[in-house]
């Protein structure tokens, strides 16, 4: 089991104490699961290891007490806690679904449940239509409005996965097919293979000596709930996590033209198609036909040759000029995760982090990076715990001192410096000189007009510290719409300024978006590609960020953090004298 997983216990268990309130001492408590919920995602180890070692103790764990080192264990050994599911007895599952909503919590679900007998999404939609909400105590007519905003997205997001929630299950999926003998090869398909930043289902594309038998091997999968469909070549199944997963097996003398197929996107496979109508040929999962003689199928590579194209890497099969590109053969020579040289976004227990500096200059060097900007956050923003002046100097004085103990990596003092509503700084320039690199973003007031918004960045832009735009629209996947603002003018601006856009490839925000870097490429603006890492492990999430940065047809040269240390210093935008 892993430590996320014993986490979502406890986080719904937290939930459940806030929402029911029933506990005399439920605020106590409630802090107390939600403590061991952030130390156990963010905890270094595997807590099953941990407690299968008879030397060691599950309190050794950061916020966790006797009680819930048993409540640990009992949910290694069952799969489950008693008192989670007493708690869940007391409460509609359908409601808990309203945690998912963008700004609704345990206390605004107590309330609407309470005061209104709301139980599932659809009824909060109903009193929401009905200007029921803004009635109620601590809500307006504004706060109604912002619930059915939420309510869009989440229709919205519906039955699509973040793409780490994807890629991350179709790992587990494809270690367990790859068990059996019987298997040769295993390929995720579809949006997963394109990078996509959600996926609706996962293909994956199985060849092998024995369908029949690996079939019937998948359909025992334990994380499976449901088979929706079972034969001899196709088993689609529904997943506890609610993902469904169509597995095909195919052929090996097809499995290009297969792959090709079921990699999509289905745009690209019609343009693809009807370049084959002109030739007098057919295209289908089975191959390229001439009649019934077959000019390509075995390999993705021959049959794009067959069509007097190079093979395209399959994060541009949006048929967005790649067929064109490819047939001139100009096809860009993407950015890999092998030319990242150094992280620039990431916070250490300075602010929101959960490791400190050297941990992280150590993590970051066994990539073989050589740079890291460590961004912890400034005072605005309370919740992350920002360092206001005072602290800030002293964080810059610990990242110098970490100079010293890690060697063969530069550690370069920054910070994530919050935007106010107004596009003034949240530090004042004597403090800003002091780091290396500044970075701003926004994290407050992201529902301001338009105009308001550009404004406020390009008012941000303005102050000659600034070297970097950290996920330039706040959006939050499946979670968290982007804010509006003009992005032309805003990039126009960074440009001019010499602001360099960052391309967050937390698969929680990835943002910019692969659109955004297209964009900003065909303005001839570069990019850096960083993880916001909180913890040495998010390290691993810049392959987000490269996919997304390969989707928006991103080269090595594109991306600044491909460059070695002094080379990216010299890119960024001039300090003032
Ligand atoms: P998703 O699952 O919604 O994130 O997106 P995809 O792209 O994985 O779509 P999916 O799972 O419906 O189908 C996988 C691939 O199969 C898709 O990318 C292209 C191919 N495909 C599916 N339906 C059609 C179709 O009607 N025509 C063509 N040409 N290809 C299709
Ligand atoms: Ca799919
Ligand atoms: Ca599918
Ligand atoms: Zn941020």
């Amino acid at each position: 089991m892993e430590n996320r997983e014993i986490a979502a216990v406890f986080e719904e268990i937290a939930n459940l104490v806030k929402i029911t309130q029933e506990d005399p001492k439920w605020t106590f408590k409630a802090a107390a699961y939600d403590r061991a919920t952030r130390s156990l995602e963010g905890f270094h180890e595997r807590v099953e290891d941990l407690a299968r070692d008879p030397q060691r103790k599950l309190t050794e764990i950061p916020g966790v007490g006797e009680d819930l080192a048993a409540k640990i264990k009992e949910i290694l050994d069952t799969g489950t806690c008693q008192y989670h599911q007493e708690l869940l007895k007391k409460v509609p599952r359908p409601l808990l679904q309203l945690l998912q909503l963008q700004g609704v919590g345990p206390q605004k679900i107590r309330l609407f449940h309470k005061e209104l007998g709301v139980d599932s999404i659809e009824d909060l939609e109903k009193v929401a239509k009905a200007g029921r909400l803004r009635e109620l105590p601590g809500m307006s007519a504004k706060s109604e409005e912002n619930i059915l905003k939420a309510l869009e997205t989440f229709r919205r997001a519906a039955g699509r996965f973040r793409l780490d929630t994807a890629y991350e299950t179709a790992e587990m999926l494809v270690a367990y097919l790859k068990e059996r003998k019987e298997v040769e090869q295993v390929t995720p398909a579809g949006s997963l293979r394109r990078g996509r930043e959600t996926v609706g289902d996962l293909d994956l594309l199985v060849t092998g000596s024995d369908h029949a038998r690996i079939a019937e091997y998948f359909a025992q999968h334990p994380d499976i709930r449901e088979i929706l469909a079972k034969g001899e070549d196709k088993v689609s199944v529904k997943l506890k996590n609610e993902m469904q997963v169509d597995v095909r097996l195919l052929e090996r003398e097809a499995y290009g033209a297969a792959l090709m197929y079921f990699t999509g996107s289905k745009e690209h496979n019609i343009a693809l198609r009807e370049r084959a109508k002109k030739h007098g040929w057919k295209l289908s999962e089975y191959g390229l036909f001439e009649g019934e003689k077959v000019l390509a199928s075995r390999t993705e590579e021959e049959v794009y040759k067959k069509f007097g194209l190079e093979w395209i890497p399959p994060e541009l099969r949006e048929n967005q000029g790649e067929i064109e590109a490819a047939e001139k053969g100009e096809l860009p020579k993407l950015v890999e995760l092998k030319d990242i040289k150094g992280d620039l976004q990431m916070h250490t227990t300075a602010s929101d982090g959960r490791t400190g500096v050297e941990e992280m200059a150590e993590a970051a060097k066994q990539l073989g990076y050589q740079y890291i900007l460590i961004t912890d956050h400034s005072k605005a923003v309370t919740i992350a715990n920002g360092l206001d002046e005072k602290r800030a100097e002293e964080n810059i004085k610990r990242i110098h001192a970490a100079r010293k103990k890690v060697k063969d990596i530069e550690i370069w003092a920054g910070a994530e410096v919050d935007i106010m509503g107004d596009g003034r700084l949240d530090y004042p320039d004597e403090l800003l000189k002091q780091f290396d690199i500044v970075l701003v973003s926004v994290h407050s007031r992201m529902n301001m007009p338009a105009a308001e918004m550009t404004a406020r960045l390009l008012k941000a832009l303005e102050n000659p510290y600034v070297r970097i735009l950290g996920h330039p629209t706040g959006r939050q996947i499946l979670k968290r719409d982007p804010f509006q603002f003009d992005v032309e003018k805003v990039f126009e601006a960074a440009k001019k300024r010499g602001v360099i856009l960052e391309l967050n490839g937390n698969p929680e925000r990835l943002d910019l978006n692969d659109r955004h870097v297209k964009l900003a490429k065909e303005r001839g603006m570069k990019v850096i590609i960083s993880t916001d890492a909180h913890h040495p492990s998010h390290f691993e999430l810049m392959r987000y960020g490269v996919i997304t940065a390969r989707r928006g047809w991103l080269e090595k040269k594109d991306v600044l953090n491909t460059l070695p240390p002094e080379k990216l210093l010299a890119a960024l935008r001039p300090l003032p004298k």
